[in-house]
């Protein structure tokens, strides 16, 4: 049976927002998607104080089928007052990731006791009480706290403050599952770990080459950059070892002839094994080397490590780097071709390059040829990690990570009067196996889905049910408050950003700093904004002495200790009454002057990754109806898979397994099996199979990258079982 590939954007998305609008009432939905607040899905930025249709760079109107997606599913009715009366903990955890999204919001508390099979609604003071005593029982040591990428940099900020004044550096945030490797890398190569440009840059470049992203699905915003770059003649080189075909031919809605005729986005597809883009990248280096067009001048006069980077490319053997790469010799010529033609190349990525154990590498690989041709530091050209949640780069930036900055340590002990431990924080799987190994008492996630995110599900579950106490602050419930359930659970409702009382703040991408002005509930109950549950507990732990933590309920108090501590913030003490969004200073590099020691870029040496497999290599993706761990839609709508239990195949390794399309198989991998999965053939490279993220995360065993700490969920090893 051919599946039904579709093009993207266009009338379907057109008629999905219609739809959706209908859920919630077309004017009340108009009147929240205008509200002037950060938009709250992926981190290109939309939003803020010019209105929530308007982007960084002031166009409007900006729309995205998957803004009102976010903004539809905070605005359905709360979960009924008896819900988990009627429903035991094992009832729940036959719950699918789209049941538990679509029961309802979160509007009172919980808990789920020791040794308890039910949830029972507790008052908000019980639970805080509960979370207090807790944290008393036990030090600071055995216990950790996590964030996700949708909190504001407000209640963000006071997490970390918080979780250092009691004493532990175990603050983590959802980055070590996502762009880790991308600061690491550009950290390494830069001296700044986020995007080398900003907005306006993307309408300066002729050139961008898209590695291991799927924006149609994950950063609908991009696709309008692109289609703009394609309209003015610029070229797209795609990466990426699925055929996504909103990739190759996308609808921009708001463009009319786009919208019925469509706009080529790709101008050449490249589709290398999964991990195959460090032994691609230096062979497009080394392509390059030998058509002699490195920019000399530019290495010489800006660049550092160059000498040792180039020799390595041009003595890597062709032959290995097309074995390991997955792409013939011609392909990446061309690609070079390209490149160095190219005036003004921007480097964009995503997860197909940092969920491996060599993720670190393949950012440094992409940095080194952008440095060796001359594309970082210069209007229209650079490094752009294509960041995850919304506010996932503020959340980082403002401390919500193990290691703090000197200088942000030294601005803490002066503001709250104490001295914070120096002992190394956990990332978050060295957290999980701390957990296992039942080193960890106390956990606190702000937002999130900490178990359906890891690798080897069924020990994550294990892992967090050692843990004595486990709070959530969430607006939707998912399996995660099920299996990653610990002796005792709280779960706390929380508002959204745009229903909080007061102003908070956002980081895009861009390292743009926007201000979201807040609204009113989408419905009644005791949710609670963020940051008032984290300053009570703060009141209720550590008390009044020496620094008085319900003080910090108010934002713009917190917005000016973050003007004073963090670096290139300045700007955000005064925003409320200057009302001006800004760029953080220091990171957007128009000039090659970067933030190194010596001022210049640095290239590093990226050996060839060892091959995780000579049979199928299996990828976990998200599909076109999900964000992350929230499922709503069971359809994958442009590869045209029916539902989340398919594995997408290669024709020929349907073939040479013997195997049909719409065959159920069992699939084994390193950390576990699932059943009954429908073959489904699609446009997916020989060699590599991909299945949904969280599902298949039953599968995946967590190898992490050394540098990172980052599992490979895009390189796993599996075997097919009839
Ligand atoms: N609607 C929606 N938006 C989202 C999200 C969402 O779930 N839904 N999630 C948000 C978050 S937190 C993130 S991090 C981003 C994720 O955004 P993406 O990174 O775009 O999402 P993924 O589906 O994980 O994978 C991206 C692509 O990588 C390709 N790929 C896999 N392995 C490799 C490889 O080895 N090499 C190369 N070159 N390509 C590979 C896959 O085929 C896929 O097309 O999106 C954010 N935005
Ligand atoms: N196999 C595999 N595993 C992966 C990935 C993959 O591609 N493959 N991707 C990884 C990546 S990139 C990431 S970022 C992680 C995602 O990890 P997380 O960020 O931890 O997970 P999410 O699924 O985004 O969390 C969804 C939940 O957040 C809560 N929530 C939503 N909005 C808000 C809010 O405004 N405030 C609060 N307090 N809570 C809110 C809701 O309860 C919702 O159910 O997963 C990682 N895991
Ligand atoms: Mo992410």
């Amino acid at each position: 049976m051919a599946r039904k590939l579709r093009p993207g954007g266009g009338f379907p998305a057109i008629m999905y927002s219609l739809e959706k609008a209908f859920q919630v009432g077309p004017l009340r939905l108009l009147k929240r998607m205008n509200s002037r607040n950060a938009c709250k899905t992926c981190a290109v930025g939309m939003g803020g104080m010019k209105g929530g249709m308007v982007n960084e760079a002031g166009h409007w109107p900006e729309v995205c089928k998957k803004s009102l997606q976010a903004q539809v599913a905070d605005m359905v009715d709360a979960l009924p007052a008896d819900y988990f009366d009627k429903r035991t903990l094992t009832d729940l955890e036959k719950l699918t990731p789209k049941q538990a999204e679509d029961a309802g919001r979160l509007s009172y508390p919980v808990v789920l006791d020791k040794g308890s099979n039910q949830f029972k609604p507790i008052t908000r003071e019980a639970a805080l009480q509960h979370i207090a005593s807790a944290m008393k029982e036990t030090s600071p040591d055995r216990t950790a706290f996590y964030s996700s990428g949708r909190s504001s940099n407000e209640a963000a900020f006071l997490l970390q403050a918080f979780a250092r004044v009691y004493g532990t550096n175990n603050v983590m945030n959802c980055s070590f599952y996502c762009h880790q490797a991308s600061g690491v890398a550009l950290k390494m190569a830069f001296g700044t770990g986020t995007a080398t440009v900003e907005l306006e840059d993307l309408t300066r470049c002729d050139l961008v080459v898209l590695l291991g992203a799927n924006p149609a699905s994950n950063h609908p915003r991009l696709m309008t950059q692109l289609a703009n770059l394609r309209a003015r003649g610029g070229k797209v080189i795609v990466v990426n070892p699925v055929r996504e075909s909103p990739l190759e031919n996308f609808h921009v809605p708001s463009q009319v002839k786009s919208l019925f005729f469509g706009t080529k986005i790709a101008s050449t597809y490249v589709q290398p094994l999964p991990g195959g883009d460090v032994a691609f990248l230096v062979g497009v280096l080394k392509s390059v080397i030998e058509k002699r067009k490195v920019d000399h001048d530019f290495i010489n006069s800006y660049a550092e490590g160059a000498a040792e980077v180039l020799e390595y490319a041009r003595n890597a053997d062709w032959n290995e780097l097309i074995k390991n790469s997955g792409v013939d010799r011609e392909t990446i010529e061309n690609c070079a071709d390209i490149i160095y033609m190219s005036k003004r190349t921007i480097f964009a990525w995503a997860m197909g390059l940092t969920h491996h154990a060599s993720g670190v590498d393949n950012v440094l690989a992409v940095c080194n040829l952008a440095i060796a041709t001359g594309n970082v530091g210069k209007p229209g050209a650079g490094l752009l990690p294509i960041r995850g949640h919304s506010n996932v780069q503020g959340i980082g930036s403002v401390g919500v990570a193990p290691a703090l900055q000197d200088s942000v340590r030294r601005s803490l002990e002066t503001i709250y009067g104490t001295k914070i431990t120096e002992t190394p924080g956990l990332d978050t799987h060295a957290m999980i196996n701390a957990c296992a190994k039942g080193d960890i008492d106390f956990l606190f996630a702000l937002g999130g889905n900490l178990w359906g995110s890891n690798p080897d599900s069924t020990w994550a579950g294990k892992s967090m049910n050692k843990v004595k106490t486990i709070v959530y602050l969430s607006t939707k419930l998912n399996p995660g408050h099920f299996f990653g359930r610990g002796e005792t659970t709280l779960i706390l409702p929380v508002l959204a950003r745009d229903e909080e009382p007061q102003a908070t703040t956002q980081e895009s991408m861009f390292n743009f700093i926007r201000l979201s002005e807040g609204g009113k509930p989408n419905v009644p109950g005791q949710m609670m904004p963020e940051s008032e549950v984290i300053c009570d507990i703060a009141n209720r732990v550590l008390g009044k002495e020496p620094f008085d933590w319900t003080a910090l309920r108010d934002h713009k108090k917190v917005r000016e200790i973050i003007s004073k501590t963090i670096p290139g913030w300045e700007a955000i003490g005064t925003i409320d009454d200057t009302k001006k969004e800004f760029t953080i200073t220091g990171r957007v590099y128009h000039t090659p002057q970067f933030n190194t020691k010596s001022g210049k870029a640095i290239m590093h040496p990226t050996p060839l990754p060892k091959p995780v497999s000579d049979g199928l290599i299996l990828m976990t993706l998200r599909s076109e109806g999900q964000f992350n761990s929230v499922v709503y839609d069971e359809y994958d709508f442009y590869r045209g898979v029916p539902h989340r239990y398919c594995i997408l195949m290669a024709k020929e390794d349907v073939e040479k397994l013997d195997l049909k399309d719409g065959q159920r198989i069992a699939v084994r991998g390193e950390a576990g099996r699932m059943e009954n999965i429908e073959v489904v053939v699609g446009a997916i490279r020989p060699g590599a199979v991909a299945m949904y993220y969280p599902e298949a995360n039953v599968l995946i065993k967590g190898n992490v990258d050394s540098r990172s700490k980052t599992p490979s969920f895009k390189s796993a090893p599996i075997w097919i079982e009839k």
